[in-house]
């Protein structure tokens, strides 16, 4: 862990320096720059278990997990292992592979509202694939989406988007033509009626509602009481599909992801992260007849030289298999609430308005004293305090993911002495804020 004094970032400044002449902004994906909460980001030079070491030699107890993959802890030695042995195979087939067969029967077996899978290569593309296949299975093309709700960076999800878009404050991105949103309406995240609303002015119009079951792209927001299953009711009502974006929440917040802790089943799946033990990968899912139109099936088109890449197969599958054992999400629960109850009781304690809560190994905390419902909740945190907590975690060992609209992570490698150290940093800085 890092002592204040000793915090060191000259190598990092370098190289992020010399980076931003050959990429934009550069980075390869824009939150991980630290625009929102200031300063230079640290250049990473490994990862293991818990943490991570930056290239000025400096170690960071981590929760942001390569963003959700990393549910085992970085690195692990089995899917280490297990890669090696598929490297000496060879890195990409571009045709089928046992991999794929062994990854979809666990994929279908977990998760209820999976009966067939397509493999793709992130969840970007998962989402974009699965808008095609509801409108084609309905011929509507309307969907409706959340405020604050992040599907990727697909043209027609960014309308009110979270993620990199709420983190920077953008409007609407240029580059995506009108006429390519004009059929994604938005309501804001928990508000049934706005839902009914937009049903009654477009009516058999919708293919579907897509959402995060639990929001992890505004800040971690869950869903309130009866949200899910009154989307479940109103999308049957009205000939539409439901859709889970669980690219975050899949196999995390449990093995079966949030349709299974919420026991609300949905048409079709998103997912990607978990599912690629920190590999790319990517995944769409759902009813039989509605992925019978996924060509060469039906026809519906949808393709990808990578997609079941058997490296990608090959990590996917030990990690769940690592997920299977007993306990393992008992112990995401027990490290994650004692992580977040003590940050939260440190944060009162030191005199600061706090809100935040966790399901399994994901977890988040806004710096406002009210309750957080939706984005325009979320966006009522103090977010000038929170760039300098960000910071002064960092200085402190404590690696946070670098904007207050994304949800924290946690993995099997994270003890409770990680997270009584995390307290004690986070204390520290919550005195001095
Ligand atoms: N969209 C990712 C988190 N919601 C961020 C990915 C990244 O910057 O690496």
């Amino acid at each position: 862990m890092v002592n204040v004094t000793s915090f060191k970032t000259a190598r990092s400044e370098e190289i992020f320096t010399a980076a931003q002449k050959l990429m934009p902004g550069g980075v390869s994906s824009p939150v991980r720059a630290f625009k929102s909460v200031g300063g230079q980001p640290i250049v990473f030079d490994r990862v293991k278990g818990a943490y991570i070491w930056d290239v000025d030699g400096n170690q960071y107890i981590d929760y942001v997990g390569t963003w959700g993959p990393a549910i085992c802890g970085h690195a692990h030695p089995e899917v280490i292992a297990a890669l090696h042995e598929a490297l000496e195979k060879g890195t990409s087939f571009g045709a089928p592979s046992f991999q794929e067969n062994t990854l979809a029967e666990m994929v279908i077996e977990a998760v209820p509202s999976i009966e067939m899978v397509r493999f793709v290569n992130s969840g970007t593309e998962a989402c974009m694939s699965v808008l095609r296949l509801m409108r084609a299975f309905t011929g509507r093309d309307k969907i409706i989406k959340f405020e604050g709700c992040y599907h990727g960076h697909a043209d027609m999800f960014l309308v009110k988007a979270g993620s990199g878009v709420a983190t920077l404050g953008l409007p609407d991105s240029p580059g995506v033509p009108k006429d390519t949103t004009s059929n994604t309406l938005t309501a804001p995240y928990n508000d049934l009626e706005a839902v009914k609303a937009l049903f009654a002015e477009n009516p058999d119009q919708i293919s579907g509602v897509i959402l995060e079951p639990v929001v992890g792209n505004a800040g971690f927001i869950p869903p309130d009481a009866g949200f899910l299953e009154g989307l479940r009711e109103l999308t049957s009502e009205n000939g539409a599909l439901l859709v889970f974006d669980e690219v975050m929440t899949g196999f995390r917040i449990a093995y079966g992801g949030a349709q299974e802790k919420f026991g609300v089943t949905p048409d079709l799946t998103t997912l990607g992260k978990v599912i690629g033990g920190g590999l790319p990968v990517g995944a769409y899912g759902g009813r039989r007849d509605i992925m019978a139109l996924v060509a060469p099936s039906g026809p519906m088109y949808q393709a990808g030289t990578l997609s079941g890449n058997p490296l990608a197969m090959t990590a996917g599958i030990k990690t769940l298999e690592l997920l299977q054992k007993p306990g393992t999400y008992e112990y995401l629960d027990r490290i994650t609430k004692r992580l977040i109850d003590g940050l939260l009781k440190a944060a009162q304690e030191e005199g600061h308005a706090v809100y935040g809560g966790q399901i399994s190994g994901m977890f988040g905390m806004f710096f406002t004293g009210d309750p957080v419902h939706d984005y325009e909740d979320a966006k009522k945190s103090d977010l000038a305090k929170f760039s300098r907590f960000h910071r002064g975690m960092l200085e402190r060992g404590v690696y946070l993911a670098p904007s207050q609209f994304e949800a924290g992570f946690t993995s099997l490698a994270h003890t409770d002495e990680d997270v009584d150290r995390t307290i004690q940093a986070a204390r520290e800085v919550l005195s001095g804020l």
